[in-house]
């Protein structure tokens, strides 16, 4: 391993300047979305991201933000994508099958595209399980997918970079302001999923 891609050897803040953010949004539960998406847009304003270079799509629920997200991956614009959602448990197997084509639709289109799409879609048992995780008790989901989206973009612009395809500033990493601000330590790990 090369010794500036080691864990902890760039220091610095993480920074979304020069950065461009898509955020596909689902409408469904938007009581939730809306607050995820205000401190994802929030995230990424702290960190120097300018308004321009964040662009905000919406969907209907979070079954359609796989195909949202791919078709912004191949617009080329990105640095990296968030796709917002929430799905709450009802009485069928209908939130099953939504949450898991919603994750392996998400992560196939991260794959394909090679573009960092991060998952920002609550699955939860209860509306107050959701509201916990959209601001109030366990921080807000938004605003650490915004984090992970900055430090994706970043990561993969310096991974480009280190393999001869050029572009990339230095990365920023461990115990940010804004990491702090999301209530979380340097290595990153929520408190609860
Ligand atoms: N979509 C959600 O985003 N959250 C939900 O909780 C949900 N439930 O419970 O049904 C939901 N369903 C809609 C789904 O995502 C699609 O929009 C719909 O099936 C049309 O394809």
């Amino acid at each position: 391993m090369a010794d500036k891609l080691k864990p902890g050897r760039i220091s610095g803040e993480l920074s979304g300047a020069g950065l461009r953010f898509g955020i596909v949004v689902s409408r469904f539960n938007n009581f939730i979305t809306d607050r995820l998406l205000a401190a994802a847009v929030d995230a990424f304003e702290r960190a120097g991201a300018a308004d321009e270079d964040v662009d905000v799509v919406p969907v209907p629920g979070a079954f359609e933000l796989p195909l949202a997200a791919k078709k912004l991956a191949a617009t080329g614009r990105y640095d990296a994508l968030i796709a917002i959602g929430c799905v709450l448990r009802g009485a069928t197997s209908h939130y099953d099958y939504v949450c898991s084509e919603t994750a392996r639709g998400l992560q196939l289109a991260q794959m394909d595209s090679g573009l960092p799409i991060i998952f920002c879609v609550l699955t939860c048992d209860t509306l107050e399980q959701a509201i916990d995780r959209a601001g109030l008790k366990s921080g807000n989901k938004g605003f650490e997918a915004g984090l992970a989206a900055i430090e994706m973009a970043q990561l993969s612009k310096n991974l480009k970079a280190n393999s001869g395809g050029g572009g990339g500033s230095a990365a920023g990493h461990a115990g940010s302001k804004l990491e702090r601000a999301a209530g979380r330590g340097a290595a990153g790990k929520s408190r609860r999923s």
